[in-house]
């Protein structure tokens, strides 16, 4: 028989706050464009797809994203995108702390070191609010501003209609580049 797999995938997680602004603001732009709205428990940022692995990798991806000194990050995100091959509808960040985006690089090089293998296209820091989206959206102004404190290992299982996500761990962000605070 075949062991069973997991999907998984790094994320920047909101808190119930965070979850409820983005949400706030995805809203008027899903109902300009139908699709299917992500639900708000189920909102995120992406930092690193790996997809299906077995039970016993996800320990190991436990123990590398342990091993990062995660930076809180403000984000601000002025634009929404449609992305039609994936007929995503996202909210992108203007200009991700390079902090972010330097512990990304962290992650993906620990990554290749134990041969796990990862999404790595350039790093385009979104959060999608809306899949099966068919057209375009109207041109909208967005000012949504999040402090991301929590980084998630999270599994993405299939469910009726759409996935649940589910974080199997979770890491405090330490401040802008450290994992410690000098006192
Ligand atoms: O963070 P978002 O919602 O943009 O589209 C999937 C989702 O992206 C993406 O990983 C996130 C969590 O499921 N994803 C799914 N399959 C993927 C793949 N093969 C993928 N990203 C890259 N490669």
């Amino acid at each position: 028989m075949r062991a069973a797999t997991h999907r998984v995938y790094y994320a920047l997680w909101p808190d119930a706050e965070a979850r409820a602004s983005i949400a706030a603001a995805a809203a008027p732009l899903v109902a300009a464009v139908g699709g299917r709205a992500v639900l708000a428990e189920h909102l995120h940022l992406t930092l690193a797809f790996i997809g299906a692995v077995a039970p016993a990798v996800v320990g190991a991806l436990a123990r590398l994203g342990t091993a990062i000194a995660w930076p809180v990050a403000t984000l601000r995100f002025g634009r929404v995108e449609w992305w039609r091959s994936s007929g995503a509808l996202v909210l992108l960040a203007d200009d991700p702390p390079a902090a972010l985006g330097d512990a990304r690089d962290e992650l993906l090089a620990r990554l290749a070191a134990h041969g796990i293998a990862a999404d790595t296209r350039p790093f385009r820091a979104h959060v999608t609010i809306a899949r099966n989206v068919a057209s375009p959206p109207p041109a909208h102004a967005v000012a949504l501003e999040w402090t991301a404190r929590q980084v998630a290992l999270v599994e993405s299982q299939p469910a009726p209609g759409s996935s649940s996500y589910r974080p199997l761990a979770l890491w405090e962000a330490h401040g802008a580049g450290a994992g410690f605070h000098v006192i």
